[in-house]
């Protein structure tokens, strides 16, 4: 938080001379470290009043519901899956398969889930700050940022923690702790309910708690961190979520109060705090996601959601609504950049298997709140993250098409991209297929993002579509009374 401002060398690391250095701004006063120390033992000053909350904590009297085989397999209520971690890609989830309470049988799901790469440019084109382009994955590697997790706070104490082996760049191998953490979680939210009270005296109320599964790692790669959850549930859907927190980079700058800066300069962010101004930038998380639903040959269909009118006199309504299945034949059909008026669903489906009324199985991605990159798509930074030119994307499965701003990224002019892959317009149609999600950030400062950012959270779903016959967890018990711990609340009014 404290930058020294527009002093750049430039160092040419082939020949390992200094090519030039650059001090444009020996006028920029370094910012006071005020407010800067985000530890707790700093926060003892009178200035805040913070009312805290009571300790809190969720009980599970019998124990957790998941096992833990080879310390990798996950087994939890009729999900399986396998974690490994990765030095690049930090989590991967694999084989998550899920027992059909009909029939019994494993099914697949997704053969291999995880972040190919994070790209993350700074909006700022002078000289100090226009290379700030970050391609966090290939450049840096999420687990080799990783740390251990603090076993109260970033999990809770009913976690199964995972190591992380790792190697030096001199190819040493050392054992990172805890690095990944596994529980149960239940915040008292509804997995379904109904209460049927049409018939006087014989009502009906059923409700059913949700308890997820969660799988978490947290990579801090310089000054941002990045929570990456896998929420599993019980119904059949996953849910995959980041959130972002750390420290938001700024740039030092003469003002100390925006009354200073004249209507015409641009700033390239918000003035956080004296003498620093927190630079506009975006995050984008690029998701792998190898679907197998029911085995690897599947296809992509868009469910395209449009206004249908009807014909005069045909009915008092003049419109509804009415999809259309248009099932992906080649790679551009599954270029997708999301558009609220011209909406779509997007489902992974086995077209070799049926459901018992002759659905075609499937898993549906849901996206959540998202951005797009609104860069010139010639701009050196975006050619190179030309995977976050759209939103979606389904190519065939291919082993070297892994890392979606390529495999080096270091000086890579983005001949090696997701963009390149897809542009091939290879066909896609029930065959091994990858869908790619490109989750998306615009942050632009503000003042409580100093001096350490509150956790930003978006992210997405792969839900079940005809995937199961019927509800799949109508045969989950409820909560009893005596089921629970005894225990009395405390509190007063
Ligand atoms: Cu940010």
């Amino acid at each position: 938080m404290r930058t020294i401002e527009g002093l750049t060398v430039i160092v040419d690391l082939d020949t390992n001379q200094g090519v030039e250095v650059s001090d444009i701004g020996r006028h920029i006063p370094i910012p006071k470290d005020t407010n800067t120390d985000y530890r707790f033992s700093a926060q003892n000053n009178t200035h805040t009043k913070t009312n805290p909350i009571n300790p809190i904590f969720m009980e599970q009297p019998k124990g957790p519901s998941f096992t833990v085989k080879n310390d990798h397999l996950i087994k939890w209520v009729n999900w399986e899956f396998h974690i490994k971690h990765d030095p690049r890609a930090g989590m991967i989830i694999s084989r998550a398969m899920f027992e059909d309470p009909d029939s019994g049988e494993f099914r697949s799901v997704m053969y291999k889930g995880m972040v190919s790469e994070i790209f993350v440019p700074y909006m700022d084109p002078t000289e100090a700050w226009y290379y700030k382009t970050y391609l966090d994955a290939g450049d840096y590697g999420l687990d080799l940022w990783t740390r251990a997790l603090d076993p109260v706070n970033d999990c809770p104490r009913n976690a199964y923690y995972m190591d992380g082996v790792l190697v030096t760049s001199d190819g040493t191998p050392f054992i990172q702790s805890n690095v990944i953490c596994v529980f149960e979680r239940y915040a008292n939210d509804i997995a379904w309910r109904h209460t049927e009270s049409s018939v006087v005296g014989e009502e009906v109320r059923e409700v059913r708690p949700k308890v997820t599964l969660v799988a978490r790692m947290i990579t801090s790669i310089g000054n941002y961190d990045y929570i990456l959850d896998w929420i599993f549930q019980n119904d059949g859907l996953i849910r995959i979520e980041v959130g972002l927190s750390g420290i938001a980079v700024v740039k030092g700058t003469t003002y100390k109060n925006m009354e200073e800066v004249p209507e015409e300069e641009d700033l390239y962010g918000t003035l956080v705090s004296e003498n620093s101004i927190g630079v506009i930038h975006d995050h984008y998380i690029a998701f792998y996601l190898d679907m197998d639903v029911d085995s690897p040959n599947n296809s992509f269909v868009k469910v395209d959601i449009r206004k249908q009118e009807t014909s005069p006199g045909e009915s008092p309504r003049r419109s509804y609504l009415k999809t259309t299945r248009n099932v992906a034949k080649t790679e551009k059909d599954a270029q997708i950049k999301l558009n609220m008026y011209q909406p779509s669903e997007y489902h992974v489906i086995n077209p070799s298997k049926k459901t018992r009324v002759g659905n075609p199985v499937g898993y549906r991605l849901v996206p959540g709140s998202n951005a797009a990159s609104l860069l010139d798509s010639e701009d050196p930074p975006q050619r190179r993250a030309a995977f976050t030119n759209n939103q979606i994307w389904v190519t065939p499965y291919n082993q070297s098409e892994v890392w979606a701003g390529g495999l080096f990224v270091w000086q890579s002019h983005g001949d090696d991209t997701l963009a390149t892959w897809s542009n091939r317009d290879r066909s896609i149609e029930n065959k091994d297929i990858v869908l790619w999600y490109v989750l998306g950030f615009h942050h632009i400062p503000c003042q409580e993002d100093f001096p350490i950012m509150p956790t930003v959270t978006s992210g997405f779903d792969l839900k079940p579509v005809n995937f199961f016959n019927r509800n799949p967890i109508l045969g989950i018990p409820p909560h009893f009374e005596n089921d629970l711990p005894v225990c009395q609340a405390t509190g007063h009014a």
